[in-house]
Parts: C-alpha cells; structure tokens; sequence
C-alpha cells in the first residue's frame, strides 16, 4: 500500500472508530440521574443541524418524545433544555453560584463590546452597570428622545430617496424592510442614547466600523471565537476604533463641560462610581457603549421590520392603527411625544404581540458552574455543562396563546396588567416574574432593560410610517419565514413592502 493509502484508510477507521464508539455509548449508558439525551451520530457537531436551522422545531419535536426537560449536544457542548414557565423559572432565577452567563457568553461578546464590561467582568459589576443604564432610562429622558427619533425618521424619508422616495414626493415605491429599518434603527437609538456627537459618525466612518463588530457577532464566532478569518481581524480592529472613538468623545465632552444631553454617555460620566468607590474608566464607558448599541440595534430592527410586515398583511390593524392616532392626537396629527405613546394601546398591543410571535432571542444560555439538581425530577446537570431555556416556547404554545401562529394583536386587549400564574388564559400571562409564559425580555438577574426604550423607538417608528403611509406586502407573498442563522431570529429576505403615501405632502 502507498503511504497516502495508510493515511486514508487510518482518517476512515478512527471516524467510523468515534462514530460506533459515540453511538454505541448513547445507546449502552443511560444514567437515570441525568436527563434523557437526544440522540446523535455525529461526535461533538450532535443536533447542530437540526437545532440551527429551526430551533423550535427541534425544541418541539423533543419536547414530544421526551417532554420538557432533555439534553443535547451542540458543536461540543452539552446543554440542558428547560422548557415552559418551569423551565425558564429553573433557567433565568437559577441561583448565581449555580450558574454563570457571563461563561456562556463572554468568548462571543468580550471581541466586540471590549473588556471590563457586561460579560468581561463579575456579575455585581453587571448589576451595577445596569442600574447605571437604567438610571439614565427615566421618563424626564424618553420625552426628550421622542422628537429625537420623529426627528431622524423624517431625515431618513427624505435623504434616502431609495427607501422612501426622497424629495420627490413619489406617491409610491418599494422598499426592503431588512436594508431600511436596521439603518433608521441606527440612527435614532445612536442618537437618543449616545447623543449628537455620536450619531454624526454614522453619516461617515462609524456605519463601516460597526458592521465590522456586527459580522463578528455571530453563531459562527459563538462557535469558534477567533477562528483566523478576515471576519474575525475585522472585528478586532474596530473594536479599538469604536472603542477609542468613544473615549475621545468622552475627553471632549469632559473638555467643554457639556453634559446636558440625557445620553448614556453623560449619566455614566456622571454617574457611574461602584458601590465600592471604584469608579468605571473611559475606555469601560466606552465599551459599555458598543454593549448597549449592538444590544439594541438588532433586536430593535428585527422587531420593527416583523412589525411592519405582520401590518403589511393586515390592513385592518394598520387602518386601525392610523384612526388611533387621530383619536388620540388629533385629527391634524402634531408632533407625536412620549405621553401620546403611552394612550396608543393598539400600537402597543402590536408591538407585544410582535414579539409574542418574534422574540429576538430563541436560546438563553448559563454555564453550570455546581451541579444542580431540577426539582421534581431525579436529575442533577454537573458542572461544565450548560442550561438553555427557551421563552419563545411557550409563546407559541396553544395551552397559553389561543391560535398561536396568528398575528392577532388585540388578543391583548382585554388583559392589561393582570397577573395570575394558575389562570393559563391570555389575559393571564402578562408578568414580571420568570414563571410566566410570556417572557420576550427574559427574567431573573439578566432581565433585559431595554424594554422602555425598544417600546419608545420601535412606537415613534411605526407610528410615523402609519402616519405617512400605507403599505402592503408585494402582491402574491406572505410573511416571509424566519432566520435563525444570526444572532436575532431575522425575517428571510427580501423584506419587500409596497407603500403608497397618504398624502402628497410639500414638506421638502
Ligand atoms: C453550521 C443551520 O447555525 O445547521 F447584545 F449589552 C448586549 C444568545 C449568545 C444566544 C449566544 C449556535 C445557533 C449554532 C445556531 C448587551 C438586546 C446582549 C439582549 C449550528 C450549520 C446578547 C449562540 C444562539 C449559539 C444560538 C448573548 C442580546 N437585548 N440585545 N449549526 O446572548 O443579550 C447584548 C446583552 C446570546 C446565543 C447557535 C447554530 C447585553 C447553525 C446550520 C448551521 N446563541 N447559537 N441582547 N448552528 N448551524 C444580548 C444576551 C447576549
């Protein structure tokens, strides 16, 4: 035999060795204190495929033949799922010595938002820089964000005559959803949280830089974090730009002394020395601001862009929508403020249910960091491995959400603020505790605190698009499919609507 035949005919006999071996484990050793396992062939990949390409089916599929709590492999990792209210309770109010996500998470996000911050550091300091966030979060801020927001969204309409027909006045177009509402989405969350300075670079070298972190921000760098591809050395380079850029606008903010704008730049400047008297550094202010952008650019574009085609294939609602606004505002619309989002309920409702069909996120991760054993069950998951829940589960799930996959926003009507976890009725699942079926801003210690300001910007946007315009889907198409191979659960493109506007306006 020539030497490449021995190398060959070796590679063959140790995979197919591996494979037997694997399955032949699978197959032998069931431990009775661990969950039970979803089958695989393929060493260390496990359910990769069916998981990433459609993690609700996959999350469906077991949950029929195992029920809601089973592991599975993924990509080398062994991960828990824990489904429905329970499981998510399990999940995101799990105690802090038992579980970590910053191990989950921080070899993804430490690349991109830069070090000190968020996950690159320990939980009480997270805690800490939430409240700081949160601090500069108040109504006094969102009321000042609103015209902001009304502000660049005319901006948008009439510099970018590819979208929305420019100066032009053209009655009618078509636009992608998927290019134009992550670059409106830009725009009023980096003005209103990072204020005018900031926003400015994004009319030049900023909008490149942070693609840069975007493509570096991905399952692919989740999986492999500094799998040595051009992708990768990009995103490191514009982590110190970005970063660097931050900190100079911080000099010179603290240079002039001005700090009158209710960014989150000028509340940490201000504001951000840790209960231990540690104050956080320039270059962790900065970091933090890539953290709260990156958290808020994706999330807030998908969300918008599964709103704007739901209202494309329902006219009712977005004629409703429209009369809403003249109810509430007045028949010649002014100006929309803060205080007229929070009497539009049908927009609200809109936005709720929005996310009800399209969390941005479907897997929440932790690190076990102590075995921990699952109430009610004979189960304990060791340290090393890592529990996943998933909240978008039991939002599709008809026990909870009658006629689930339907986009019905007034399904929220009736049920405003009422908590009662033994009532499974719609007008039962709205609650701030981890034990609901409702839960797209997660829970627990990691809860999100974007909820106000995704509401605030994602409202401004579509009630001026229904204010302006109305569309339709392109004739023919429906609600395109989801996306799951990026960090958010993206609509598939061409997000194409067709729009038409209400009134030809002289407004140049
Ligand atoms: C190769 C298809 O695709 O088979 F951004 F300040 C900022 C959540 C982190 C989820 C990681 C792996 C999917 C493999 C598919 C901030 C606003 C945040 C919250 C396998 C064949 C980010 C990683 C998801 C692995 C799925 C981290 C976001 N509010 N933003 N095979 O969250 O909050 C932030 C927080 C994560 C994941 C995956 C595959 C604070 C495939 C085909 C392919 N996952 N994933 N945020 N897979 N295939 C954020 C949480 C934080």
């Amino acid at each position: 035999m020539a030497s490449w035949q021995i190398i060959v005919a070796g590679v063959v006999g140790v995979i197919v060795v591996s494979i037997v071996t694997n399955v032949l484990s699978q197959v032998l050793f069931r431990d009775p204190n661990k969950p039970p396992f979803v089958f695989y062939w393929i060493p260390w990949v496990g359910s990769a495929v069916s998981y990433g390409m459609d993690p609700y089916k996959f999350f469906e599929d077991n949950r029929k033949k195992f029920g809601d709590v089973y592991t599975f492999m993924l990509l080398g990792r062994k991960l828990t799922v824990a489904l429905g209210p329970k499981g998510n309770d399990f999940v995101l109010n799990a105690k802090l010595n038992s579980v970590s996500a910053e191990d989950a998470y921080s070899h993804l996000t430490t690349p991109v938002f830069g070090k000190g911050v968020i996950y690159d550091c320990p939980n009480y300091r997270l805690m800490e820089q939430k409240k700081f966030a949160k601090g500069a979060l108040t109504v006094r801020a969102f009321q000042s964000y609103v015209p902001l927001i009304v502000e660049e969204i005319r901006q948008f309409w009439f510099k970018s005559p590819e979208f929305f027909g420019g100066n032009s006045d053209r009655p009618s177009g078509r636009t992608d959803l998927s290019v134009a509402l992550p670059q409106l989405t830009i725009f009023t969350a980096s003005r209103t949280l990072q204020g005018k300075d900031i926003r400015a670079k994004f009319d030049e070298s900023f909008a490149d830089l942070y693609h840069d972190l975007d493509r570096g921000f991905t399952p692919v760098h989740f999986v492999f974090p500094n799998i040595p591809i051009p992708i990768t050395f990009k995103r490191n380079a514009a982590q110190k730009k970005v970063s660097d850029t931050y900190m100079e606008v911080i000099r010179e903010r603290r240079r002039t002394g001005d700090l009158s704008e209710f960014d989150l730049i000028n509340t940490f400047m201000k504001d951000a020395v840790y209960k231990d008297g540690v104050r956080m550094s320039d270059r962790e202010i900065a970091n933090m601001q890539i953290g709260i952008l990156m958290g808020g650019q994706h999330t807030s574009a998908s969300t918008s862009t599964w709103a704007m085609l739901h209202l494309g294939a329902d006219k009712e609602i977005q004629n409703a929508l429209y009369e809403e606004q003249v109810a509430v505002c007045g028949e010649n619309l002014p100006e929309l403020t803060y205080e007229n989002l929070q009497e539009l309920p049908l927009l609200n409702s809109v936005i709720r249910e929005t996310l009800r069909m399209h969390p941005p996120l479907h897997s929440l991760m932790r690190k076990i960091r102590s075995d921990i054993a699952i109430d009610g069950t004979r189960y304990v998951l060791p340290k090393g491995e890592y529990v996943l829940a998933a909240p978008g589960v039991p939002m599709i799930d008809p026990q909870y959400f009658k006629d689930p996959l339907t986009f019905r926003p007034r399904r929220w009507e009736e049920t405003r603020n009422i908590i009662n976890l033994n009532d499974s009725s719609e007008a039962a699942v709205i609650s701030k505790g981890a034990k609901s079926p409702y839960l797209p801003f997660g829970a627990g210690r990691h809860r999100c605190i974007g909820e106000q300001f995704a509401y605030v910007q994602i409202g401004t946007i579509l009630s001026n698009f229904v204010r302006e315009f109305t569309w339709t889907l392109p004739p023919g198409s429906s609600v395109p499919t989801p996306d799951y191979s990026s960090m958010v659960t993206l609509p598939n493109k061409p997000c194409a609507i067709v729009w038409t506007r209400r009134r030809i306006s002289e407004k140049k």
